[in-house]
């Protein structure tokens, strides 16, 4: 059988017509397609509570749609995530402009070859008076930072958007926090296949524009943290060798106050990429031309 001109394009134009994913903290009927990390540790912050079980990317209209599948803990412990998708950038985070209380991780170096340029956090808990969740933006090494409180309008799970600020856009956000199976507490080697079975967590589109407008493939980082970003779990996408439990402020599981070890003594890039939407099509066309060779 051969393929035709007119069937490859059809299958183009299928690929190109793809819906784009819907923010509402699923990954379902979403065509993410493979995870771009899966979790290699057990959880030490609470099965179930806090832990990231896989990562999910795809760009689509210019923008990045991003879920990373677990839970986090309504007590306002935090997700980081960090971008190292323009030129520049921080190896060891400066702590400005120390948004949130994010200067507490003044000195955490990354690995080598990731250099941060902007840093979002996810919080989510009652604070009293309301159930909530945050979402923070920040450019690195600048003061231009926003929080954005309470994006579900009075709920801990749900879906909504940011405004606009340091963020020329709004962000897409979406939690489900129905998870109760993935990985298990502990701080052993996770079960993968567990892990990538979970397809609710948090899902968040953001225009490329607010991540420098990357031309190439970019890097991404995101780690489970307390409510002070001073203790961190052992929860971090790319993940840890296990064993391993918490990393806590010093690496050793310690609180020190502050958080300042170096993720080069942790085997593995603590850090996974995102390719362009071109890398993608290029590896679609060179399976096309394969198949064709081979009939
Ligand atoms: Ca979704
Ligand atoms: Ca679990
Ligand atoms: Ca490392």
């Amino acid at each position: 059988m051969r393929i035709s001109a007119s069937a490859i394009a059809l299958m183009m134009a299928a690929g190109v017509a793809a819906a784009q994913p819907t923010i509402d903290g699923s990954i379902s009927g979403d065509n993410y397609g493979n995870a771009r990390s899966v979790q290699t540790v057990q959880t030490g912050f609470g099965d179930n509570f806090s832990e990231l079980n896989a990562a999910y990317a795809r760009i689509e209209g210019g923008k990045l749609y991003l879920t990373l599948t677990g839970n986090i803990e309504d007590n306002f412990n935090k997700i980081e995530l960090f971008f190292d998708s323009a030129a520049g950038g921080e190896n060891t985070f400066s702590g400005t402009p120390g948004n949130d209380g994010s200067g507490n991780m003044t000195g955490l170096t990354f690995d080598a070859g990731f250099a941060a340029d902007y840093h979002m956090i996810f919080r989510r808990g009652f604070d009293g008076s309301t159930d909530r969740f945050d979402v923070d933006y920040a450019v690195l090494g600048t003061a231009n930072a926003s929080s954005y409180g309470d994006v579900f309008g009075g709920g801990k799970e749900g879906s909504g958007t940011t405004g606009t600020g340091a963020n020329s856009q709004p962000i897409g956000v979406g939690y489900d926090n129905s998870n109760v199976a993935g990985v298990l507490g502990g701080d052993q080697a996770a079960d993968q296949n567990a892990a990538m079975a979970v397809e609710t967590g948090l899902e968040i589109s953001i225009d490329l524009a607010d991540l420098g407008a990357p031309a190439g493939a970019f890097k991404v980082l995101a780690f489970i943290n307390n409510g002070d970003h001073n203790y961190a779990s052992n929860q971090f996408l790319g993940g840890l060798q296990a064993p391993q439990g918490n990393l806590g402020g010093d690496g050793f599981g310690g609180f020190t106050g502050g958080m300042n070890f170096d993720l080069n003594d942790f085997a593995g890039n603590q850090y996974f990429t995102v390719p362009t939407p071109g890398a993608v099509a290029l590896l679609g066309l060179g399976g096309l031309v394969g198949l064709r060779r081979r009939r």
